[in-house]
């Protein structure tokens, strides 16, 4: 898709999602992917035992702890864009790695992003990246057209066990599945989506994994309703407003200063992300 930025936000803003843009080269995802891999061998299975966190950190906040997705959210490709949408001053707020393991069962069911997020507004975006190929037999993105015009509707946690949300939240409104669009991306493209935007995804039957990086875009006017300081990274323009605490990109691989750092975000983030779930919903990621 060209990169006429006029019409990326009149897309974006009617359909509330906008796909295939290209992110990086193929080449540079699958080199991103490898890297990726490269660390869970080193840091997940040999270390699980030393540090439990991994999964949680590396799920959420994957940007603080590996210098390589840092990178990925800061690449221009990605950034201009999310810039036409959001204006040239833009944090990331989390980065949430979704992987679907070969012949996995786990989906994602029908959500609104921001019904968890505690944000005061809407001035967010978030860049979906194929690190692997996004297909239908894989479990690639849904999206309901047009959805992301409506409020925050009612959602049910379910803590379904295959869900890969924090709380196995999803929509209380009936999705008509003949109106709704399949997300296949090649490695190396993106998505954009709305945070009230419709979306969910079906399990992997094929024998890869499905490997996306999904990057929470914000900009600095927004703030949290319940008074936490997420912990966020400014990667264009400038924050003229402090309601955040700003983290700098990480220095190595799981450094240790920087995954210390990244437990407070996982903290801060988990006083609004399970409020009213007692209990049920702490760091269930652990276990999938
Ligand atoms: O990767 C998926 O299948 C779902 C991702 C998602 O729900 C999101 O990025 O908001």
């Amino acid at each position: 898709m060209s990169r006429n930025i006029t019409e990326i936000v009149s897309k974006y803003n009617q359909n509330g999602y906008l796909f295939p843009l290209d992110a990086m080269s193929p080449e540079q995802a699958l080199a991103y992917r490898s890297q990726f891999e490269a660390a869970e061998r080193e840091y997940k299975d040999k270390d699980k035992d030393k540090d439990p966190d991994f999964d949680a950190l590396v799920f959420g906040h994957a940007n603080m702890v590996l210098p390589f997705i840092d990178e990925i959210t800061r690449l221009p490709d990605v950034l201009d864009p999310v810039k036409a949408i959001l204006g040239p001053d833009v944090l990331v707020w989390g980065v949430n790695l979704f992987i679907k393991e070969a012949e996995s069962p786990n989906y994602v069911s029908w959500h609104q992003d921001l019904t968890y997020w505690d944000l005061n507004d809407v001035e967010e975006v978030t860049a979906w990246i194929a690190l692997s190929p996004a297909t239908v037999n894989n479990g690639c993105m849904r999206f309901a057209p047009g959805t992301h015009t409506r409020e925050i509707v009612s959602h049910h946690d379910t803590f379904a066990r295959a869900n890969q949300l924090s709380r196995g939240q999803e929509i209380e409104v009936k999705v008509d599945e003949s109106e709704t669009v399949n997300v296949v991306l090649s490695p190396g493209q993106m998505s954009l989506h709305h945070g009230r935007i419709f979306h969910a995804s079906h399990a992997n039957r094929t024998t890869d994994r499905r490997i996306g990086l999904a990057i929470r875009y914000i900009t600095p006017a927004m703030h949290q309703l319940s008074g936490v300081k997420s912990y966020v990274t400014l990667v264009s323009g400038e924050d003229r407003f402090g309601h955040f605490n700003l983290v700098p990109a990480p220095i190595r691989v799981m450094d240790p200063a920087d995954l210390a750092m990244a437990r407070q975000a996982v903290e801060a983030g988990e006083k609004f992300l399970y409020a009213g779930a007692g209990g049920q919903g702490q760091r269930r990621l652990l276990r999938e």
